[in-house]
């Protein structure tokens, strides 16, 4: 349950960002390197390259790309101490209420703590709390796997479909996509989110009943779509194995709220719980990543904690100037607020990571989406930016066109490794082969001169020019593993921490989803009925509209 608090930051408050020392410190800095091109910033330095690089965790980040000069990253870092960075972190890992507007703790670096670890906060031991559910999860994922969790017809289980949404879905969706490679290819993996039936239905229509489980995915077990979708996924299942009995065996709840998971029917035995200080995009690695647990077995799950918990060790520990999170997280800041950048593109030459721009999307976009600051005021800066991409090459022949010559800035984190999990063929150097090329193009581009010493004609030469000067980060690694997948998420949510506390917004409630959601429980109760409606002009039409096309597709079927 939320405490009623009173709203107000346990952390410092912050200087309003046109008045910090460091801000004007980079505007008058950004007036001086704004044009610098980075033909120019290599040619001067040849060490460039692995000056602006670091290295952590199995990740090695080249921030050389950049439009930045050293003095721009010791003003950027300068930045993020003024804003009390530190302070802010110390706060989060030890427990402190700073997501204050609901209250809460943000522990979700507890969830990764190794089990010899105590996190005592309010005199509990949460590792223990932690443990105990991890060590539930991996009897559960065994039985599961090895097939001694039977379907109620004694079947084995050969399906299982997650049902949730938002911070419930994308984090073990990605994650799952990501790791495929080292999950139990006889198991078949679903995930159904949208309260678009077609979700439901497309996910199970090749499925047997017998032996399909679903895991119930939601943190308060109130959320409209998981619901609807959850009680779908029992009528399909009760009407086709006939009994209601059936539900024991083929349903199991994650959730933080036992009173609605036994409202709903699954006994409580069958639930994984986790914390309200585990916020819904911050939670795969709880018992959220249950259904990830299943597939990949509990040992790769564990890897993939232990990945997480060095980035954690990592952001906490490590000098800033080699510091990943940081790092990435003032760059962002530097073309976001001195650059004017509108959006950031994340780029993956993996096809595993299909769906990791996505789950950034969450992750980053309702964190720091916000333009009310922690006190309570409208911030007069710019707050996070759009968070986009597609995996390499795809994109390459889609949109990197306007990456290459239009007219916006993009800021991209380029995403590769050094060795396939599918080495086929030479497939793998022709992939990383255009991952190198994309950002040496977007840095160096190619001149009028080039370009008209390739003899292109006048007339097209101009088309042909890339003026280059597109920053960059590239992040390389060995390969994709789950220890490497922890790290690499958990590197993304320390950067969103840190330029949430920049930024001076809390990074973790999301009250900006509500108005639609209560909203939608009005419209729900007009749509079937001829009640008088009370919207604008426009809500009113489009609602008559879709009732009249509904009633006259009723009166046909
Ligand atoms: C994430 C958000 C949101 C949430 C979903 C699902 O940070 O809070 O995406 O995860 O709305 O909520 P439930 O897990 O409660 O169903």
């Amino acid at each position: 349950m939320r405490r009623v608090t009173s709203p107000s930051s346990p952390l410092p408050a912050l200087t309003p960002w046109p008045q910090r020392p460091a801000v004007r410190e980079l505007q008058r800095h950004f007036e001086e390197v704004r044009s610098l091109h980075l033909r120019q910033l290599f040619q001067e330095d040849p060490q460039r390259g692995e000056r602006f690089s670091a290295e952590a965790c199995g990740l090695y980040l080249d921030y050389s790309k950049n439009r930045i000069v050293p003095r721009t990253v010791e003003l950027l870092l300068e930045l993020a101490r003024e804003a009390r960075v530190p302070t802010a972190a110390e706060a989060m890992f030890r427990g402190d209420e700073i997501n204050f507007t609901e209250g809460r703790s943000v522990l979700h670096t507890a969830l990764r703590l190794p089990r010899e670890q105590a996190l005592v906060v309010g005199g509990r031991n949460l590792t223990v709390d932690v443990h105990e559910v991890l060590d539930r999860m991996a009897q559960f994922a065994r039985q599961v796997r090895d097939g001694s969790w039977l379907g109620h017809t004694g079947k084995r289980i050969k399906n299982v479909v997650n049902v949730g949404i938002g911070g419930s879905d994308l984090g073990p969706y990605m994650a799952y996509e990501a790791l495929r490679a080292y999950s139990d290819r006889s198991l078949t993996l679903r995930f159904v989110s949208n309260v678009d039936a077609t979700d439901f239905a497309e996910a199970t229509r090749d499925l047997d009943p017998s032996e399909t489980l679903f895991i119930i995915c939601s943190k308060t077990f109130t959320t409209q779509e998981t619901l609807a979708n959850a009680r779908l996924a029992r009528s399909w299942l009760v009407s086709a194995l006939g009994s209601e009995q059936a539900v024991r065996r083929h349903f199991v709840a994650v959730s933080t709220n036992a009173e609605e998971v036994a409202r709903f029917g699954i006994d409580t035995a069958n639930m994984f719980g986790f914390w309200d200080w585990v916020g819904g995009r911050y939670s795969m690695d709880s018992a959220v990543g249950l259904s990830l647990a299943v597939a990949i077995g509990p040992e790769a799950f564990g890897e993939l904690l232990a990945g997480f918990h060095d980035m954690d060790q990592h952001f906490r520990t490590a000098p800033w100037p080699q510091n990943l999170p940081v790092l990435m997280a003032v760059l962002g800041v530097w073309y976001n607020n001195f650059f004017g950048a509108e959006s950031h593109a994340i780029l993956p030459y993996d096809q595993y990571l299909s769906r990791f721009s996505a789950y950034l999307q969450q992750l980053d976009m309702e964190s720091n989406g916000k333009y009310v600051g922690s006190d309570g005021q409208r911030v007069p800066q710019q707050t996070g930016p759009v968070i986009w991409g597609q995996p390499g090459t795809n994109g390459q022949h889609a949109f990197y066109q306007l990456l290459h010559q239009g007219t916006k800035l993009i800021p991209a984190d380029f995403i590769g490794f050094s060795r396939s999990l599918n080495p086929l063929g030479d497939h793998h150097d022709l992939l990383m082969a255009n991952f190198f090329a994309q950002t040496e193009a977007l840095a160096f581009g190619k001149t009028l001169e080039e370009v008209k010493a390739e003899g292109v004609p006048a007339a097209l030469a101009q088309h042909k020019v890339f003026e280059g000067n597109r920053p960059t980060n590239t992040l390389l690694a060995e390969r994709l593993t789950p220890r490497l997948l922890g790290s690499l998420v958990a590197l993304y949510e320390h950067k969103v921490f840190v330029q949430g506390v920049i930024w001076n917004v809390n990074s973790f409630d999301q009250w900006g989803v509500e108005l639609g959601k209560v909203l939608a429980k009005r419209i729900t109760g007009e749509l079937g009925v001829a009640s008088e409606l009370r919207h604008d002009s426009s809500t009113n039409a489009l609602i008559r509209r879709y009732r009249a096309q509904r009633a006259a597709a009723s009166g046909k079927a």
